[in-house]
């Protein structure tokens, strides 16, 4: 391609795909299907390859991560970020407002206080120049590269201004913390703390695809410095903000007097749990700058500006035991067991308590009266002890494995124990749970009691030993010949599934299902994949160094080299889409949504995959099909307005011959 045509394409699919993150990232409301994104990116960074004077520091592809960072450069904050005083009752909210209304104060803005951490963002000529966090205020540390995985922070502004900081909060919105747990759990790693927690952790990761992969989200609040441009309001910059490209604080509210501040601080209050992000407060501000200046800050915080503070939804219980569970990882994670409470609408009576500094810091012994909480309304947590029993002790996580008596060591870089046993009779359970697991191998009627049973009768010792079982054996433990016909009918069939499930079902640490299915879309098969080098496999979009290091260390392990050798001579497929029976749903997209009358999702989207159709999680304009089954929702209603055609399961069966 000539310089010429290359720049005139590479500007064409810049504007493209920045429309496109405004579609899914800000309106929520995808045109365009995956693959197809991603097509347009892998064009556009071919292009910056060939032409790397076409590669602008505002181009979407340096967003996706890749930069590793031995460590953070140290940034002084020109405008110090200040924090706020947190205040906690109406009376207070009261008091605060009277005392600035002394100072002339008739106009406040109220806005959601999100529970994230603080950011700033420059901006010079337009351009994205740097990010960085907090700090302390007055100086923070160089993130840009990993706030440049969020996608709603523009890398261009709508106009070129001379330099703009502005401040912002970056979160994890409820629906990736719960992803993200849901894959730790997957994977045998810890499980995050609460959404805030799990923020921070991915915004100081040194390897930016890491944070990338996380979905941080941020919503930004204020302008710090601005040059170009005069404003006079609070309220005129958040409007100017949004004008700009930013996401901002939504819900924000121009109040007049103390009683419409208080009200809507109630109001508030009454869509936090509904929100689908946390927030642990609202903040009140002097909309006037004129007037913050003159009310000026102390050291720490602005004197024009209190931070109202929501009690969070807690209860007070008993706690009996600290159960000590063993992963598939061997990672032993200490479980708060106390007496059931209702929280966040649910009954709980359990809670990880993660690891040792964690129940040091807080002195946790069993027999306490303890405070518990739903973090991020999902994830039970024990917030603080209340008191001990009497002649109680410190709690210390046993330093051998509960089941099997091994050693268990603390894990370099990690807060984890793991049992260092590879044979451990947990690690092993856990790990033909995992591997038989509806997004692993899909074995159905391979569930927890049976995997313990098979054990416990020397049936099987690792995946492996699985293929080998036959009815008579199963029957032993299943007492039915049906059910045992069925177990080895489900093994049976495991055989065929794409190699994809069986690279996730291996359990290699950090190999969750997408980062497996993106290997076997590079290598294709079994015996590449042993054989890639990590300078290879860190190539692959969405890989780091340390997933790369992770597959490659665990394809050098003697007992997994075996254990693959086993599965390959019992006839499993070892290659990529091999598990493709025919074409027939070529060039089809799917959307899932509802309950299906036989089939679950998992079956109805392995059905479709094996016949080259594709399944998609939104609905667009590219959508060919929405399979609707029992109280579907909005997806459904979508599918209405775009006139995209519905079918049932029967009538999916019947298109693909199968009844
Ligand atoms: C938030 C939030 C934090 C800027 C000027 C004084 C404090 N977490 O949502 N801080 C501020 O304001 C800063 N506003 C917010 N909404």
């Amino acid at each position: 391609m000539e310089f010429q045509e290359a720049e005139k394409r590479a500007a064409e699919l810049r504007s493209v795909i920045e429309k496109h993150n405004h579609n899914y990232y800000d309106l929520d409301s995808p045109t365009i299907e995956d693959d197809e994104y991603d097509a347009l990116m892998r064009e556009l960074r071919g292009i910056e390859q060939q032409f790397p004077q076409l590669a602008f520091p505002d181009s979407p592809t340096q967003r996706v991560g890749g930069t590793v960072n031995s460590s953070f450069e140290k940034v002084q904050h020109t405008v110090q970020m200040g924090s706020l005083q947190d205040i906690f009752s109406e009376e207070e909210v009261r008091g605060f407002l009277a005392g600035v209304m002394e100072q002339g104060a008739d106009e406040f803005v109220v806005e959601p206080k999100i529970d994230g951490l603080s950011v700033s963002l420059e901006y010079r000529d337009g351009v994205f120049v740097r990010g960085s966090t907090r700090g302390d205020g007055f100086v923070g540390e160089d993130i840009t590269a990993n706030l440049k995985t969020i996608r709603s922070i523009p890398l261009k502004l709508s106009e070129p201004l001379p330099f703009i900081e502005v401040r912002g909060e970056v979160y994890m919105p409820k629906k990736s913390f719960a992803a993200l747990c849901e894959e730790q759990e997957r994977n045998g790693d810890p499980l995050p703390k609460n959404p805030r927690n799990a923020a921070a952790g991915s915004l100081r990761q040194k390897d930016s695809s890491v944070t990338a992969k996380r979905r941080l989200d941020i919503f930004c609040f204020n302008v710090q410095q601005i040059e170009g441009r005069e404003l006079t309001m609070h309220s005129q910059s958040l409007e100017y903000m949004q004008q700009l490209g930013f996401r901002v604080i939504p819900d924000f509210r121009v109040c007049h007097t103390p009683d419409e501040v208080v009200q809507r601080i109630r109001e508030i209050g009454e869509m936090r749990r509904e929100l689908p992000f946390d927030i642990d407060g609202a903040v009140i501000k002097v909309n006037s700058f004129a007037l913050r200046a003159d009310i000026g800050a102390t050291t720490k915080v602005p004197k024009w500006a209190s931070a109202f503070k929501y009690p969070p939804e807690e209860k007070e219980t008993t706690l009996n035991e600290i159960e000590i569970n063993v992963g598939r990882t061997g990672a032993l994670t200490p479980v708060a067991i106390f007496d059931p409470v209702q929280l966040a609408g649910t009954t709980v009576s359990r809670a990880i308590l993660h690891n040792q500094d964690i129940i040091s810091d807080k002195n946790i012994r069993v027999g306490d009266r303890i405070v518990v909480r739903k973090a991020g309304d999902i994830i039970p947590e024990v917030v603080r002890s209340v008191s001990h029993r009497a002649g109680s002790e410190p709690y210390f996580i046993p330093k051998v494995c509960p089941i099997c008596g091994a050693e268990a060591l603390r894990d370099e870089d990690e807060a984890v124990i793991r049992c260092q046993n590879l044979d451990c009779p947990a690690q092993i359970a856990r790990s033909i749970e995992h591997f038989a697991s509806r997004n692993a191998m899909n074995i159905e009627g391979l569930g927890e009691a049976i995997v313990q049973q098979l054990l416990d009768n020397g049936f099987v010792h690792n995946v492996a030993d699985l293929y080998e079982l036959d009815v008579q054996t199963v029957m032993q433990i299943t007492g039915g010949v049906k059910s045992a016909e069925n177990l080895i009918n489900s093994i049976e069939k495991s055989k065929q599934n794409g190699l994809d499930r069986l690279v996730f079902a291996l359990g290699i640490r950090g190999i969750g299902q997408r980062a497996a299915t993106l290997l076997c879309e590079r290598f294709g098969d079994m015996d590449s994949i042993m054989a890639a080098l990590p300078l290879e496999i860190c190539m692959i979009d969405g890989y780091g160094q340390i997933m790369a290091d992770s597959v490659y260390n665990a394809m050098r392990e003697p007992h997994r080299i075996k254990l693959i050798e086993r599965l390959r001579s019992y006839g499993v497929n070892m290659r990529y889409n091999s598990g493709r029976l025919s074409d027939e749903l070529a060039g089809k997209t799917f959307v899932l949504t509802g309950t299906l009358p036989t089939l679950t999702r998992e079956q109805a989207k392995q059905m479709i995959e094996q016949r080259g159709g594709k399944c998609s999680g939104s609905v667009s304009k590219k959508t060919t099909y929405v399979l609707a089954g029992e109280e579907a929702g909005s997806k459904l209603t979508k599918a209405q307005e775009l006139g995209i055609t519905i079918i049932s399961e029967q009538e999916f069966r019947d298109m693909i011959g199968e009844n």
